[in-house]
């Protein structure tokens, strides 16, 4: 194919030219050294050249190995389990004992002797009561060793491994080095990692453009005041550039992925006519359980569940507040109920502990806002006593609601929870009947996930009577608490809860800051 004649800038003409006089491929640094032009430029040169066909590019990704620390402290006093073997060799034996104070560290001479057992270099045997350690190789038979030879070329400074390869095949063979190079790796005394190499030859078309002649043409990378002010731009040709071209990646600040889940929610909340609440981190047991008609009795108000503080103190509510809780507990207040029975001890609703939920803040609101119409959300942390898995963490955000006026019903709950999960990426949910023992009818909310079926994110419900009637609520509340940490984990296409929370960089810089 005859190439076109083609005009290039300055800086093609002359990288081309070098490309041309190596005789099959070069690298850049070397076109670098030929040319003047560092090493970034050239690189830019040769792709425009590419594009045009009159170069060609291969990459090869590399494996490079180098020492680590403890590597260069052993390539300098020799590896422990060579020094071990010395010291053996010239005492004729030693006992465990002996050869420990022979290395300064403990660490030290626990590797000589592993090493010394491991490698067959040494035996122990066992006489009356002593261990002695001897030596079974000779010094000669010691003296090449693949993992020293590997040690030293590596410490010359970081090396191919195709160059490494190279020069202690003959000696070892391919297979005592690849052992040896797994084992210094997994002693962390070298570390290996890949770096992409890149070539670069002429084509035949770039060959052709050299014998015809190339016309060079002046380009203007950089436009001046004076080129606008004279209006000579006009007249000028222009560097192009090609925006296609992969650039390195630029990693700007934004918000935590975390943070901007948060802060939708709360948008969402907001638009829907809702206000924030916030409440007390340390709650009484009143108001995180007894309030909410939780039995005294309840699994999840022992120690393995919540977490308790170690001072108690009196009650926040008034007296008469109390009492009714105390009554409803009992039998069921003025309601149709029997409530629990038994005798309600005030003393345990005395008890400081870490809220376990966010119902206690928008119940705790409700009583002093015993009025319709109330519309009110929380967005906080609370604490129970897990263990820890991919879906639960003893510390985790719940996001809590409720809405009471005269005339809501269960159909509006449940559209209040399916309008915010549309909103926040989740098409598909449905709710199933769930128990509380702070609601009736009770539900829990379920996302769908293509790869992992139906996810339980939140609990839900109407306050039963026993507990608005002691707070003196007269009208339905419709209440939900959803678990956000599951819902931010899905949503940012993670699988485990805990990676909400790790400073993982890499995943921090790829985070879309738009979803
Ligand atoms: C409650 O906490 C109820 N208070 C919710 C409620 C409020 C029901 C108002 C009715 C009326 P539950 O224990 O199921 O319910 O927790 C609610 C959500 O928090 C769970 O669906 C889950 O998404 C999340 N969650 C619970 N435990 C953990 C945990 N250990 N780690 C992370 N998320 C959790």
């Amino acid at each position: 194919m005859k190439a076109e004649p083609k005009a290039l800038t300055a800086s093609e003409n002359n990288v081309l030219r070098a490309i041309a006089d190596e005789k099959e491929v070069c690298n850049p640094i070397r076109l670098s050294e030929e040319t003047g032009i560092n090493v970034d430029a050239v690189m830019q040169t040769a792709f425009m050249l590419a594009q045009d066909g009159l170069c060609e590019i291969k990459e090869t990704r590399e494996e490079y190995y180098r020492l680590t620390e403890e590597g260069e402290t052993y390539v300098k006093q020799g590896l422990p389990e060579k020094r071990a073997l010395a010291f053996l060799i010239d005492k004729g034996r030693a006992t465990v004992d002996e050869l420990q104070s022979f290395f300064d560290d403990d660490k030290e001479s626990k590797i000589a002797i592993n090493w010394l057992l491991r490698n067959k270099w040494s035996k122990i045997d066992k006489i009356g009561d002593e261990r002695l350690l001897i030596p079974i190789i000779t010094q000669e038979e010691l003296s090449s060793d693949v993992n020293d030879a590997i040690l030293r070329i590596v410490n010359a400074g970081e090396t191919e491994r195709k160059d490494l390869a190279e020069a202690v095949t003959k000696e070892f063979g391919a297979a005592a080095i690849n052992e040896s190079l797994s084992l210094l790796s997994s002693r962390n005394l070298l570390e290996s990692y890949s770096r992409v190499n890149r070539v670069i030859a002429i084509t035949e078309a770039g060959k052709e453009i050299i014998s015809q002649g190339i016309a060079v043409e002046d380009e203007i990378t950089q436009l001046t005041p004076e080129l606008i002010r004279t209006g000579s731009w006009r007249a000028r040709n222009f560097k192009t550039y090609d925006v296609g071209l992969a650039s390195k990646a630029v990693y700007p600040a934004k918000i935590h992925p975390y943070q901007r889940i948060l802060d939708s929610m709360r948008r969402i909340f907001t638009e829907m006519g809702f206000v924030e609440i916030k409440g007390e981190l340390a709650q009484s047991a009143f108001w995180n359980f007894d309030a909410l008609f939780v039995p005294q009795d309840h699994p999840a108000r022992e120690m393995q569940d919540t977490f308790y503080l170690a001072r108690r103190r009196p009650i926040d509510a008034p007296e008469e507040l109390i009492e009714n809780v105390k009554q409803m507990h009992e039998h069921g207040g003025s309601l149709n109920s029997t409530g629990w029975g038994g005798n309600w001890e005030s003393e345990l609703g005395e008890e400081i502990l870490l809220r376990t939920h966010t119902t206690a803040v928008t119940l705790k609101y409700l009583a002093s806002h015993p009025k319709p119409p109330v519309k009110v959300f929380c967005i906080d942390r609370v604490y129970r006593r897990e263990t820890i898995d991919p879906t639960h963490i003893p510390e985790f955000d719940q996001l809590e609601g409720i809405v009471m006026d005269k005339g809501v019903t269960f159909s509006h709950l449940l559209g209040y929870l399916a309008t915010f999960y549309n909103k926040m990426g989740f098409p598909s949910i449905r709710f199933r009947p769930g128990y509380f023992p702070y609601t009736e009818p009770s539900v829990e909310v379920e996302v769908y996930m293509p790869e992992r079926g139906w996810i339980e994110l939140g609990g839900a419900g109407i306050f039963r009577e026993e507990v608005t009637n002691p707070i003196g609520v007269q009208y339905p509340v419709l209440a939900w608490g959803l678990g956000i940490g599951r819902l931010a984990m899905l949503s940012l296409g993670l699988t485990d809860i805990r990676d909400l929370y790790r400073s993982d960089i890499d995943w921090l810089r790829r985070a879309r800051v738009v979803r």
